[in-house]
């Protein structure tokens, strides 16, 4: 049985035994010296065997091993100043418990430069670099910090279903599936179903959840599995209410990615945590500001990568902040459940973080004749709707919610591309591992 991880092993130790399993990291020998670093998840501990005091049996099995091996020892730890850590372990047994194989597909010892595609395509060796797995620690913290706030506020989890019969936000990005003799997609969101919760009377709802988009990007910040906290609230005034909630779930995951001080280390990174409330600025001042930089977008267009990359850098510079809201955007550009400010304008906003959007939500609309009236605009067809239609009919509170992209918020607290931060993305080019 395992008594430590290599992290948990101190010169305090010294003379006590102890136990440690892990992979064979780096192997030196050095004649009458053999070095091992042995890796486990925490970290790694050396493991020191001499010639005529480590036992013969002991002497060959470490010749024998290759790296990245299973292997267990048993040893007695010896505080050791000239050791990494000031400690190592002089083992009195090991055990290898599965042998890997050499060459190996990637080295796991050296600092992140082989390609992003040999990493993808043998990510599990990848995963051992301690420097990537620590994206996945903070990740692990931030959905934890995430689900943990939503809760608190009386959130209740929900699991909407992943086969779907229509889309949600538009036809175009759907992946078909084959469904006994029926025509199915997998869902691109929970919209629709967590209107519907509202429409129950469950006031709060979330879902750590997978949008399936079936958009031919190719970019650095666009996959085609996405996962994301879905949140639909009732009984709210405007869209300022939901915002209130989006802020504070970003700061609290941001809080929890700062919190994690090893991992930061390992990657060299800083966390920077906003100040609620966010900055809040129109479509139009948004536009306007655009122009002003060189960057022109007619009014009605959406803003494209290279003018939401600009928008990051005027505000930071200029309001010195690297999160904030954008609202008020144009009706006729946003999904046909999105309540309208005016004939022109909607209640919809997104979240910009250091020029990439990592959150849209809006308020919605929850009369029936207007929903009707604007999935018409929209040149979708009610039948297909009649199922989320009729919840609007018989007692549907006023509401709203967003959808925040982890794999964005992700990607943008530690500067890398989306593919880094999760673990097997799928994108037009890979559907393996
Ligand atoms: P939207 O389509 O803007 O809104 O998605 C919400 C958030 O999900 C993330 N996201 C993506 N991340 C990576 N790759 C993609 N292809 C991708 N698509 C979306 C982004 C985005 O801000 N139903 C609405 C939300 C709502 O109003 O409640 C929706 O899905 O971070």
């Amino acid at each position: 049985m395992r008594t430590h991880y290599s992290e948990d092993i101190n010169p305090e130790l010294d003379g006590k035994t102890v136990e440690v399993y892990g992979w064979v990291h780096e192997k030196r020998d050095l004649g009458r010296l053999k070095f091992l670093i042995i890796r486990d998840r925490e970290g790694f501990i050396q493991i020191t065997a001499k010639k005529g005091i480590t036992d013969e049996n002991i002497l060959k099995k470490i010749d024998k091993l290759t790296r990245e091996s299973v292997i267990m020892i048993k040893g007695i730890v010896i505080g050791n100043p000239k050791a990494p850590r000031g400690v190592e372990i002089n083992p009195e047994a090991i055990d290898i418990i599965n042998r890997a194989d050499s060459p190996l597909p990637l080295d796991v010892t050296k600092k992140v430069c082989a390609d992003i595609d040999t990493r993808l395509n043998n990510r599990f060796m990848d995963l051992r670099k301690p420097e990537i797995s620590a994206i996945f620690r903070i990740r692990n913290k931030i959905i934890n910090a995430g689900r943990r706030y939503l809760l608190k506020e009386g959130f209740i989890e929900i699991n909407s279903p992943k086969i779907i019969a229509s889309a949600s936000e538009g036809g175009t990005d759907l992946f078909p599936i084959s469904y006994f003799d029926k025509e199915a997609f997998l869902a691109q969101s929970p919209q629709l179903y967590k209107q519907m919760m509202m429409a129950a009377g469950f006031d709060r709802v979330y879902e750590t959840t997978t949008y399936f988009r079936a958009e031919e990007h190719d970019t650095r910040r666009h996959l085609n599995e996405v996962s994301a906290f879905d949140v639909e609230i009732a009984f709210i005034r405007d869209e300022e209410d939901v915002m209130k909630i989006l802020e504070n779930l970003t700061t609290k995951m941001m809080e929890a990615a700062a919190s994690c001080e090893k991992e930061l280390k390992l990657l060299n990174k800083d966390i920077k945590i906003p100040e609620v409330p966010f900055e809040r600025i129109t479509y139009d001042e948004c536009i306007e500001l655009l122009k002003k930089y060189g960057k022109k977008i007619e009014w009605g267009e959406d803003i494209d990568t290279e003018g939401e990359k600009i928008l990051g850098n005027i505000m930071r510079d200029r309001f010195d902040t690297e999160i904030y809201f954008i609202k008020r955007y144009p009706l006729n550009t946003k999904p046909f459940y999105t309540m309208p400010y005016d004939d022109k304008y909607s209640r919809a906003f997104d979240l910009g973080y250091k020029g990439v959007e990592i959150s849209s939500g809006s308020q919605r609309i929850h009369k029936h004749k207007l929903l009707l009236e604007r999935i018409k605009f929209h040149n979708l067809n009610p039948e297909n709707f009649e199922f989320y239609l009729k919840c609007f009919r018989y007692g549907m509170p006023p509401h709203g919610g967003f959808g925040l992209g982890i794999d964005r918020i992700m990607m943008q607290l530690l500067d890398l591309s989306i593919r880094e931060v999760v673990l097997f993305p799928r994108d037009r080019h890979r559907l393996t591992p």
